[in-house]
């Protein structure tokens, strides 16, 4: 039966309905990730390459006091350009059902929309993690505890520099959570394909990576899997590029005095400005890049 507070869409009912893969995608993306109109077409092109490599999407959001499963094109031009949109994670999903906000799914609040709705595989372009400054603000993300919860697999592109990264391998690691690179032995760093921090999971197959999901059924764990996927090399910017650019947009951050929730949409739309738009086409590419594979994992995965 249905969750009561799940509204799902013709085409991912259907695709429920005939036992075909789904893969969800996430709103924060589209809200708060990426300018307009660039953020809705990279929401249906990233619809598109699932359904052309054997799936269905189910982008997701919160509307009405529901989680929508699969959304339509009013849908999206809505996230893109309304002005209340809230970015949701965890704390604040009970709120935003309550007071029927629009709000819009990160990673944490997707997986757990996911989850309810029964999909197994979820793609996005960057996971939250462990912020630069830890000791001082204690700034880490939802996402990391969810994956630590949350039996849903994440196809990212890794994380960004903007993050500190071993620290958030590390919180990946006691909570359980498998972070498998597909087809790379490093944790890709977003926009950069690699980074120095070795991984030690690595899988070259989408059904091998399907298997590992089944048998983290099997054994009850209930953390989700994170498959970090490295920008193909024709669309990636380089470490010597982007580093510098990185630290100049933490630095505008501090002297704003931007934090929390804020930071992450912050720095990333500093970094869009900085670059002059490069930035955001890098994200765009990575964020398809990893739909072919989510899509081909929730394939593998729907053979079981
Ligand atoms: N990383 C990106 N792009 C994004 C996000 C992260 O490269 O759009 C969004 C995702 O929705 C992620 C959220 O779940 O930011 C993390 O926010 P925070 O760091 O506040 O938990
Ligand atoms: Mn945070």
């Amino acid at each position: 039966m249905t969750h009561p507070l799940l509204s799902i869409s013709k085409e991912v009912q259907a695709a429920f309905d005939n036992n075909q893969p789904v893969v969800a995608l996430e709103s924060t993306i589209i809200s708060h990730g990426m300018p307009y109109p660039k953020n809705v077409e990279m929401a249906k092109t990233v619809e598109q390459i699932i359904r052309d490599n054997g799936a269905v999407p189910a982008t997701i959001a919160i509307m009405d006091g529901k989680f929508k499963i699969g959304l339509e094109a009013e849908d999206l031009e809505l996230l893109a350009t309304a002005e209340n949109v809230a970015k949701v994670s965890r704390r604040d999903l009970a709120n935003v059902f309550a007071t029927k906000q629009i709000g819009a799914t990160t990673v944490a609040t997707t997986m757990i929309g996911a989850k309810l709705a029964g999909i197994k595989v979820f793609v996005t372009g960057g996971i939250g993690g462990v912020h630069r400054g830890y000791e001082d603000h204690m700034d880490v993300s939802a996402d990391l505890e969810e994956l630590g919860q949350t039996d849903v697999t994440v196809v990212c592109a890794g994380a960004k520099a903007i993050l500190d990264l071993p620290r958030t391998l590390e919180y990946l690691e006691t909570k359980g959570v498998p972070v498998v690179g597909y087809q790379t032995d490093y944790l890709p760093a977003f926009y950069t394909r690699t980074s120095e921090y070795k991984l030690n999971l690595r899988s070259d197959s989408t059904a091998e990576i399907a298997d590992m999901m089944h048998y983290q059924n099997e054994l009850g764990l209930t953390a989700g899997i994170l498959v970090a996927n490295p920008i193909p090399e024709a669309d990636e910017i380089p470490h010597e590029e982007i580093d510098s650019i990185i630290t100049q947009a933490l630095k505008e951050e501090k002297a704003a005095g931007i934090k929390g929730k804020d930071s992450t949409p912050f720095l990333l739309g500093k970094i869009v400005e900085l670059t002059e738009g490069r930035s955001l086409e890098t994200n765009i590419a990575l964020v398809y890049n990893n739909a072919k594979v989510g899509a081909q994992i929730a394939a593998d995965y729907n053979k079981k």
